[in-house]
């Protein structure tokens, strides 16, 4: 999945346990995935670069540096 233009895009995906996302930041200023109840971080993604990520369940995430990005991943 891609960021751009200030938006996570699909900002709502269903994948399979065992699944690995890949968040390739296509925009022109940094982003990051900072998942909503537990905090944790992708730490900074320049533009350019991405991330793998491997949910073991339902996340809600933001971007904590425009904190209006949001976005849902739910595993089934
Ligand atoms: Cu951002």
């Amino acid at each position: 999945m891609v960021i751009e233009q200030m938006k996570f895009v699909p900002d709502n995906i269903t994948v399979k346990k065992g699944d690995t996302i890949t968040f390739i930041n296509k925009d022109i200023v940094p982003h990051d995935i900072t998942e909503a109840t537990e905090g944790w971080k992708s730490g900074k993604l320049d533009p350019g670069s991405s991330w793998r990520f491997a949910p073991q369940k339902d996340e809600n995430y933001f971007c904590s540096i425009h904190v209006v990005m949001k976005g849902r991943i739910k595993v089934q």
